[in-house]
């Protein structure tokens, strides 16, 4: 997925300097529950489609067949692939017949590249794990089961011909991909509960956050975690989420890195993982400075950077936690240095707008839409990797052309804040009086 989710969990209550009132978002955990005629929870998935998952993965073990797992390249998807592998290995299929995809820089697996790959490698059984749905041909001419695992927002019937899938997206409070996995894996063998739980904790606090509350219905993991201390698993989410982050997109080294190790701990101490963690490290803070443009509106904040590495993401989570405006909704990084002529951004909804419900709560992926909604040349230009993931964390790969074209509809840098034309020609700085205006101070 171009971006990967990172609705954090934290419990926010802050406080600002002007005694407004408090602002609480609730537990993420407390978001209600889907329930089912009976009256039971209906979660993380509907019930049958875990069943059908695994049945399949039952089968695939059994049927001893090639079998290729296609998992994402953050901790989310890197742990639902562990815990797959080791449940099918668990369930006696020899690890030789596994192998493992990642697309390389700049591709997806919905891309025709991975469809090539794919056909080399003629599996019999395909695992497309935390890839973000998207509706499509079969990913494999020939004869194949595949089973996509999931929790992005998907449309009507969004997933590859002929695929079987499971998706928490519509059982909230929105369960990982891994922890999603990892309920399917667990009842499968006796041996599993050792080998896969560490993971469900890694992979859910690299998408849900360090803070989550594991309670209902999210499973207890006090053993897990008196085992694998917290700090352990927070830390080694940073390093796991380096590689890919990093400008080499060596996305393998952090998938050996997690199939290898049966704990949080040897993953602090593995040198490959430290390295791109510094690497992104200093990438992010060269560019975690440059200043907001505003949209037409003020409803958008826009930071361009111009980055080899992965660092947009980390960018817009950053500085929607302390943008502060009462018209702001979403804050957008734009790197025009990641991939040659295309443009790549990342949106995460402003800390303040992050409280608005019903009508009012700030959905990315229809805001982006309809910015576009009148200019069907470009909606079709702007192509299909653009808006996706969720609606509370977006984003898109689009061209250099599209990117300049879609910054026009959205107004940037025409807002009411905008400089007098006079002073428009003079190199743009962050005005420090201007900028402090929107900064929350950290309480
Ligand atoms: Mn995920």
């Amino acid at each position: 997925m171009t971006s990967p989710a990172k609705r954090k969990a934290e419990s926010q209550v802050e406080t600002t300097k002007a005694k407004k009132a408090k602002l609480v978002v609730p537990e993420y955990h407390t978001t209600p529950s889907r329930r089912d005629e009976e009256g039971e929870i209906v979660w993380p998935a509907p019930r049958g489609q875990i069943e059908r998952a695994r049945e399949v993965i039952r089968e695939c073990a059994k049927t001893k067949k090639s079998t290729l797992i296609l998992p994402d390249k953050d901790a989310d998807g890197l742990s639902s692939g562990a815990i797959l592998h080791h449940t099918l290995t668990s369930l006696g299929l020899p690890s030789e017949l596994i192998s493992v995809y990642f697309p390389p820089k700049g591709s997806n697996v919905h891309d025709e590249m991975t469809r090539e790959t794919i056909a080399e490698k003629s599996p019999a059984y395909i695992f497309v794990l935390d890839q973000g749905s998207r509706k499509s041909g079969p990913l494999y001419k020939e004869a194949h089961t595949c089973l996509v695992v999931d929790h992005h927002f998907a449309e009507e019937g969004g997933f590859p011909e002929g695929a079987d899938y499971v998706t928490a997206h519509d059982c909230p409070p929105v369960a990982t991909s891994s922890l999603l996995t990892y309920n399917i894996c667990l009842p499968l063998h006796p041996d599993l509960e050792d080998k896969i739980s560490w993971l469900a904790t890694l992979g859910t606090h690299g998408d849900l956050g360090n803070s989550l509350k594991w309670q209902p219905p999210f499973p207890d993991m006090t053993a897990t975690f008196k085992k694998n201390p917290k700090k352990a698993i927070n830390d080694a989410v940073g390093l796991v989420n380096a590689p890919r982050r990093s400008a080499a997109y060596n996305v393998a080294a952090a998938w050996d890195a997690v199939i290898s190790v049966d704990g949080p701990k040897p993953l602090l101490t593995n040198a490959k993982l430290r390295d791109a963690q510094f690497e992104v490290k200093q990438e992010t803070e060269k560019w975690a400075h440059v200043p907001p443009k505003f949209s037409r509106d003020a409803t958008i904040a826009v930071l361009t950077i111009k980055s080899a590495a992965q660092v947009h993401p980390v960018i817009a989570t950053r500085w929607a936690g302390f943008l502060k405006s009462d018209k702001l909704e979403i804050v957008m990084c734009a790197n025009e240095g990641y991939l040659p002529g295309k443009v790549n951004f990342s949106c995460r909804v402003a800390k303040h707008a992050r409280a608005r419900d019903g009508d009012q709560k700030v959905d990315i992926i229809s805001t982006l839409e309809s910015i576009v909604a009148d200019d069907s040349d470009l909606r079709s230009r702007l192509g299909e990797s653009f808006a996706r993931g969720h609606k509370e964390a977006s984003g898109g790969i689009i061209n250099t052309q599209e990117w300049e074209e879609f910054k026009k509809l959205m107004g940037v840098g025409e807002s009411a804040r905008r400089k007098p034309e006079g002073a428009a020609k003079e190199k743009k700085k962050p005005q420090a009086n201007t900028l402090k205006n929107y900064f929350v101070k950290a309480s």
